[in-house]
C-alpha cells in the first residue's frame, strides 16, 4: 500500500508525484488540503510533526522530505532509474538538488505573498491566519507566512528573491549546455527535483524567466520537461478546494507563450 499525503500545488508535493509516475508505481492520494489548514491539524501532525506536505507512507511506514522520499521511490521501486550510476553523475545530481533546497526560501516567500495568502485570505480573516500561523510547528513557516500576513516582506526583498532563482536558472543555463537533461543524457531526480519550481516560476511570471532568447538552453529543458506526461500529470493535479492560480490573476499564458 503507498500513500502519499499532498497538496495540488506545492512544489514539494509535484516532485514526488512526478518520481511515482516516472516509476509507473500506483499510488493512493491523500489530499492534504493546505487552503483549509489541514497540515495543522493532529491527525497529520502525527504523520509529519514538521506539518508540512508531502508524506509517503509505504505499507504503514512513513517517509518525509520531498527529495529523501524521491530517493526511496526510486530505490524501493522497479522501472526505469532515476538516479545515475555511475557516482560521479550521482554526486552532480545530489549537488544540484541540495542548489534548489538553499534556494527554497525564495520560491516560498514568492508563493506565500503572491500566490497562497491571497488564497487564504478569500477563505480565512487574518484573525484565523494569525491563529494559524501560531499552530504551524517549523520557526520557519511561523516566520514567512507571519511576516507575509503583516506584510513585512516588500518588493524590495521580493525582488532580491527572484534576483537569487535568476542565478539558479543561470546555472542550470550553463549545466544544460549543450546536454539535455542537468546531468548529462540522463533524465535524473535533478530534473524532477527542480521542475516544480520552474513551473511555479512560470505561473509566477508566465513565461518571463526564459525564451528562445533569453536563457534558451532552459527553455529547451522546460519544453522536454513539460512534454513528458509525468510533469504534465504531476503539476495539473487539481485544486481541490477550486479556484486554482487562476483565482489570484496568476497561471495565465502570455500572448507570445507557446508552451
Ligand atoms: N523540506 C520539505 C519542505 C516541505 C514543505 O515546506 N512543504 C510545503 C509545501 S511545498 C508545506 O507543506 N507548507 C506548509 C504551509 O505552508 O503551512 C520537503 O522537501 O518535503
Amino acid at each position: 500500500m503507498i500513500e502519499l499525503y499532498h497538496f495540488w500545488s506545492s512544489v514539494c508535493s509535484v516532485r514526488c508525484r512526478m518520481a511515482l509516475e516516472e516509476k509507473g508505481v500506483a499510488w493512493t492520494s491523500r489530499y492534504v488540503d493546505l487552503f483549509k489548514l489541514d497540515q495543522t491539524k493532529p491527525e497529520y501532525l502525527a504523520i509529519n510533526p514538521g506539518g508540512v506536505v508531502p508524506t509517503l507512507v509505504h505499507d504503514g511506514q512513513p517517509i518525509r522530505e520531498s527529495t529523501v522520499i524521491n530517493e526511496y521511490i526510486d530505490a524501493a521501486f522497479k522501472g526505469p532509474s532515476l538516479v545515475p550510476a555511475d557516482p560521479l553523475k550521482a554526486a552532480r545530481m545530489r549537488e544540484f538538488t541540495r542548489r534548489c533546497e538553499d534556494e527554497f526560501p525564495s520560491i516560498v516567500k514568492l508563493t506565500a505573498v503572491k500566490y497562497l495568502l491571497p488564497k487564504l485570505r478569500n477563505r480565512w480573516s487574518d484573525e484565523e491566519l494569525a491563529e494559524a500561523v501560531k499552530r504551524r510547528p517549523l520557526p520557519f513557516y511561523q516566520e514567512i507566512h507571519g511576516r507575509a500576513l503583516r506584510g513585512e516582506i516588500g518588493p524590495d526583498e521580493l525582488g532580491q528573491c527572484i534576483v537569487t532563482l535568476e542565478k539558479l536558472l543561470d546555472e542550470m543555463d550553463a549545466l544544460l549546455d549543450p546536454v539535455p537533461w542537468i546531468v548529462g543524457e540522463q533524465f535524473t531526480l535533478a530534473d524532477i527535483n527542480v521542475a516544480p519550481y520552474m513551473y511555479r516560476l512560470w505561473a509566477l511570471g508566465a513565461g518571463k524567466f526564459w525564451s528562445p532568447s533569453l536563457r534558451p538552453n532552459v527553455d529547451a529543458w522546460y519544453r522536454r520537461i513539460s512534454a513528458r506526461p509525468s510533469f504534465e500529470k504531476a503539476v495539473n493535479w487539481p485544486d481541490e478546494s477550486g479556484g486554482g492560480y487562476e483565482e489570484v490573476g496568476l497561471g495565465k499564458k502570455l500572448e507570445s507563450e507557446t508552451r
